[in-house]
C-alpha cells in the first residue's frame, strides 16, 4: 500500500494536499470524550487499552483528521518507574514520589518498565487493528527528557521552572544522572512502541520554551540527541521533534536524526522554510486560540496559513500547540474541512511572504 498523505509529507514528499492533524485531538473538547471521561480517573484511561483505542479513534471518526496520536501521556515514563502519577482535576499532573534524592534515582529499575508499560503496547496494536485499514498512521510518542523530568523533580506538583532550576543548581550531578536515566527509558520505550506498530514518533520537548540558549543546549539538546540516536527505526518511520521555542533553536537541531521538526504559533513559517533544508519537512503552526474566533476569522486565518505554505512540499498542518477544552467541536472540523479542500499546487515552490 502505498503510503499515507501524512508519512509521505513527513518524509519531505511534496503532496497534492497538505495532511491535517492536531495535537490533543482526543480530548476534552469532544463531548463522546467527556461521555467516557467522566466514568474514569485519566490514569485509568491511559492504562485501559480498549478505552485508548476508543478515544484515539475519535478525532478520525468525528473530524476525518489524516494522523490519529496515541491517547496517551508523556508522563506514562515516571510513572513506570515508580514515581506514582496522578491528574488533579484543574490542577495538572502530580506524582506522589518525587525525585529528590540519588538513593531513588539509583533505585529505579529499568528492567521492569516493559511489562509496567505493557498497556500502551497492547493498546497500540489494538488501535492499529482499527486504523490501518483506513491507511491512517498512529503517531507513537514521549516527552522530551527535560520536558518529562521538569514534572518529577523538586514537588512533583507539575510543571514549575523555579523548582526545577534550583533543584538543578543545588544538585546538578543528581538532575544530569535523573535526566540520563529518562532518556534511557524513553529509549527503550519508543523502540518497542515501532515494534508494536506505530507508524511515526513524535517528541514534545514543550517545555524547552522556558530555557535559555545556555540552559536548552546543558539540559535538553544532549538527551534529545540521545534518545534520538537510540531509536532504531525503519526509514519509512518518522520522528517529528516538538518544541515550544523550536523557532529560536532550530539552528541547534540540524544534526539531529529528525524528520519533522513541529512549530509553535511564534514562528514565521514562510521563512523556517527557507532557511531549514529540504531535508527537514516542517509541521505547525496555527494559534489554537483562533479556534476560539468567529468562523470569519478562524477561516482567514487557517487561509493565510495555507497561502504561506502554497507550493511548499514536506508540509503538515497543525496547531501551534494543543486543542483547548473550550474550543467548540464545529469549528475543528471547519478547519479540517478547508484544509482539505486546499490544493498544494505542484509547480510552483514555496515564496517567502
Ligand atoms: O481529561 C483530561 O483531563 C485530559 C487532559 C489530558 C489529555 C487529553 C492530559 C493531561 N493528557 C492528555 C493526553 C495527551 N498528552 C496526549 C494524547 C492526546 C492527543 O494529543 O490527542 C499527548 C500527546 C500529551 C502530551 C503531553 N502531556 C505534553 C506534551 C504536549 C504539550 O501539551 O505541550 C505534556 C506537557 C503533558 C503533561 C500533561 N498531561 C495532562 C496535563 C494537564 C498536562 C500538563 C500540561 C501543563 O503542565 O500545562
Amino acid at each position: 500500500m502505498e503510503h499515507s498523505l501524512y508519512i509521505r509529507a513527513a518524509l519531505g514528499q511534496k503532496t497534492e494536499r497538505f495532511p491535517i492533524w492536531m495535537m490533543r485531538q482526543a480530548g476534552r473538547y469532544m463531548r463522546e470524550y467527556q461521555n467516557i471521561r467522566k466514568h474514569y480517573p485519566l490514569v485509568e484511561m491511559f492504562k485501559t487499552p480498549e478505552i485508548v483505542a476508543k478515544v484515539t479513534l475519535q478525532p478520525i471518526t468525528a473530524f476525518g483528521m489524516d494522523a490519529a496520536i496515541l491517547f496517551s501521556d508523556i508522563l506514562v515514563i515516571p510513572d513506570a518507574l515508580g514515581l506514582g502519577l496522578n491528574f488533579i482535576e484543574n490542577q495538572g499532573p502530580v506524582f506522589s514520589r518525587p525525585i529528590e534524592t540519588m538513593a531513588q534515582i539509583d533505585a529505579l529499575d529499568l528492567n521492569c518498565l516493559h511489562e509496567r508499560l505493557e498497556y500502551v503496547y497492547t493498546s497500540i496494536r489494538l488501535t492499529q487493528a482499527q486504523l490501518k485499514p483506513l491507511n491512517i498512521p498512529l503517531i507513537g510518542f514521549a516527552g522530551g527528557p527535560f520536558t518529562v523530568a521538569s514534572y518529577c523533580v523538586g514537588s512533583g506538583k507539575g510543571h514549575d521552572l523555579n523548582t526545577v532550576l534550583k533543584f538543578y543548581f543545588s544538585q546538578p550531578h543528581l538532575m544530569h544522572r535523573f535526566l540520563d536515566v529518562i532518556a534511557d527509558a524513553t529509549i527503550l520505550y519508543l523502540n518497542r512502541q515501532i515494534m508494536a506498530g506505530v507508524d511515526a514518533i513524535q517528541l514534545f520537548e514543550s517545555w524547552m520554551s522556558v530555557l535559555s540558549r545556555e540552559l536548552f543546549i546543558e539540559l535538553a539538546l544532549p538527551y534529545l540527541k540521545k534518545v534520538i540516536e537510540g531509536i532504531q527505526r525503519p526509514s519509512h518511520v518518522p520522528i517529528t521533534l516538538f518544541g515550544l521555542a523550536n523557532s529560536v533553536f532550530y539552528p541547534l537541531l540540524m544534526d539531529l536524526d529528525i524528520q519533522v521538526i513541529g512549530f509553535d504559533s511564534k514562528a514565521h513559517l514562510p521563512e523556517m522554510r527557507k532557511a531549514i533544508p529540504y531535508q527537514f519537512a516542517i509541521q505547525g503552526h496555527l494559534d489554537p486560540y483562533f479556534l476560539l474566533a468567529p468562523h470569519s476569522i478562524l477561516k482567514s486565518q487557517v487561509s493565510k496559513l495555507l497561502d504561506s505554505m502554497q507550493g511548499s512540499s514536506g508540509y503538515i498542518f497543525n496547531l501551534g500547540h494543543g486543542v483547548m477544552p473550550e474550543v467548540p467541536e464545529e469549528n475543528v472540523l471547519r478547519v479540517v474541512e478547508q484544509v482539505k479542500a486546499f490544493q498544494n499546487d505542484l509547480e510552483t515552490s514555496l515564496c517567502v511572504l
